[in-house]
């Protein structure tokens, strides 16, 4: 199923250091420069449910098993759909989302390596919503990698995986993008803030020029 016949749903995905912040503000600008009513949001997160599930889902303190992780990260997924998406785009407004159901796919099922069945089957069940336009920002792991290394600040449960778990989450967004050439745009996030900001503004556009 699409988002809504009405509003828009825009994701963006991408590994750690990949840019994500710097791109969503750079659609935000131009999305609402349109006259564009903009909700903005974050997954886990963007309901006080989900934010509390997040704080618990990135606190190093717990050891969290691969299933309990998927269920949470959908149990903070259910909750924004029917709070904050499905509400927006009905009455028209687009949602601009930093993560959505790929980073399951991603993260549970390409770092953990939970079968995508298992995932497949809570996304119809519990979240049935597909993004109009998905941005993957991809980057080397290394580099994302030394990127949060400059940003300084503890690293979270996630954040604190091996390299290999990583490789496999870029693996994984990859392979989805190539499944689904239509709803993902790849963006080469290696390349200096401004020109990824640049590549992330051409696909807005395009988007932006069939919708609207
Ligand atoms: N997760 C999951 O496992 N399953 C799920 O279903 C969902 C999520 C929804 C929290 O997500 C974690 O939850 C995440 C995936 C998992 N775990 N990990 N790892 P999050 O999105 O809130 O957290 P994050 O991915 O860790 O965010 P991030 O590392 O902050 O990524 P970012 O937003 O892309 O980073 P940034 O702040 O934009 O940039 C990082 C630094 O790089 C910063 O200092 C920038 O100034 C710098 N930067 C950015 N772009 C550039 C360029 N082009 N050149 C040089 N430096 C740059």
């Amino acid at each position: 199923m699409k988002a809504h016949a009405r509003g828009r749903l825009i994701s963006v995905e991408g590994g750690e250091g990949a840019g994500k912040s710097s791109a969503m503000a750079a659609m935000r600008a131009a999305i609402v420069a349109r006259g564009v009513e903009l909700v903005q949001t974050r997954e886990p997160g963007g309901t006080p449910v989900g934010e509390a599930i997040r704080q618990l889902l990135l606190d190093p303190a717990h050891g969290i098993v691969a299933e309990s992780e998927l269920l949470l990260m959908f149990a903070a997924r259910a909750q924004l759909v029917r709070e904050v998406i499905a509400p927006a785009l009905q009455r028209g407004a687009w949602v601009l989302t930093d993560r959505f159901t790929d980073a399951s796919f991603a993260y549970q099922g390409g770092g953990r390596g939970i079968d995508e069945a298992h995932i497949a089957e809570l996304e119809r069940w519990a979240a049935a919503i597909k993004p109009d336009l998905t941005l993957l920002l991809d980057v080397d792991v290394q580099q994302g990698h030394a990127r949060l290394a400059g940003r300084g600040g503890d690293r979270d449960r996630i954040e604190r995986e091996r390299e290999d778990f990583f490789e496999r989450v870029r693996a994984a967004y990859r392979r989805r993008a190539v499944a689904e050439p239509q709803r993902f745009r790849v963006i080469d996030a290696s390349q200096a803030r401004e020109a990824v900001t640049a590549a992330v503004l051409a696909v807005l556009d395009e988007a932006l020029s069939r919708w609207t």
